[in-house]
């Protein structure tokens, strides 16, 4: 008897093989995401997803057996924007990097935030611009060494959730790997969220990140955000020194906005 995957139906025919290096974790967040998608029974067909470009570009893009926008580097969430305003009855979903989302797109993500429009933006952070070879990024830690910082990154990395949540995210939650079954719940939830949803998704990239920093292979890393992650609940209870090197993980925001369609719509009745 043939074995078949039961999120095998959401890849398209003949794209069932990956661009990742093995031990990536972006198989395990493609699969979290479509995971998500079958638990909530809705049809790929109601959805766009859209990409940058990076190694977390390829998650949706070419396999995900729906409309997939794979654009220029920076720009997921300007051609997001732009297909939830021609039809607001999409779901529209960008997967992609930290780079991609937070450096050279980073005025997107905030101004999309703060225009509180009904996107889902999934980012794998993971500490660096893996494609190109390992360079530093606005999310890679203090002092880690990358191939563009030999010595040592002396930025201090964005919180990307404070960053969202700053800007107007209405659902913002914290991931690793690691935490695949809560990663499905929050994909789930920002799905069904009306507005801006953002869900980071700390990962590993063994191959620059793991290599460069000392962090180890896949196993070594997943190991790491086993160990270091602490629910957010728990955080008031500890000192500041016993969270040093720990990642905060859980749902930080989840509140109700004007949504940016739906105003326009209203708008719409009243001008008539
Ligand atoms: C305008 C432009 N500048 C730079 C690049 C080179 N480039 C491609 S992907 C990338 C970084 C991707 O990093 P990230 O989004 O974190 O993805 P990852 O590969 O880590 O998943 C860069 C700098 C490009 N393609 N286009
Ligand atoms: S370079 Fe890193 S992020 Fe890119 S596919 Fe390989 S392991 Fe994944
Ligand atoms: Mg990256």
């Amino acid at each position: 008897m043939k074995m078949v995957h039961p999120l095998e139906k959401y890849i398209r025919p003949g794209f069932l093989s990956t661009t990742s290096c093995s031990g990536c974790g972006n198989g395990i967040i493609a699969q979290s995401i479509l995971r998500a998608i079958d638990e909530l029974k809705i049809k790929m067909d109601d959805f766009v997803f859209a990409s940058g470009i990076g190694c977390a570009a390829w998650i949706p893009s070419p396999s995900f057996y729906a409309d997939v926008l794979h654009t220029t580097h920076g720009r997921p969430v300007a051609f997001a924007t732009g297909v939830k305003l021609s039809n607001p009855q999409l779901k529209v979903m960008i997967i992609s990097g930290d780079g991609d989302l937070m450096a050279i797109g980073g005025n997107h993500f905030i101004h999309a935030a703060r225009r509180n429009i009904d996107l889902t933006v999934v980012c794998t952070n993971n500490g660096i611009y893996g494609m190109t070879g390992g360079q530093v990024a606005p999310t890679t830690p203090f002092g880690a060494e990358t191939a563009t910082t030999p010595y040592g990154n002396l930025e201090r990395p964005f919180d990307l959730c404070r960053l969202a949540e700053a800007a107007g995210a209405v659902y913002v939650a914290r991931w690793t790997t690691y935490h695949a079954r809560q990663l499905t719940q929050s994909v789930k939830k920002a799905i069904q969220k009306k507005g801006f949803s953002f869900v980071e998704v700390i990962s590993q990239c063994p191959v620059h990140f793991g290599r460069r920093t000392g962090a180890g292979d896949a196993a070594a890393m997943m190991r790491g955000y086993k160990k270091n992650s602490v629910g957010i609940k728990k955080v008031k209870k500890l000192k500041e020194n016993e969270l040093e090197g720990k990642i905060v993980v859980g749902e930080f925001v989840d509140r109700e906005e004007p949504e940016l369609c739906e105003e326009i719509a209203k708008m719409r009745q009243r001008i008539k």
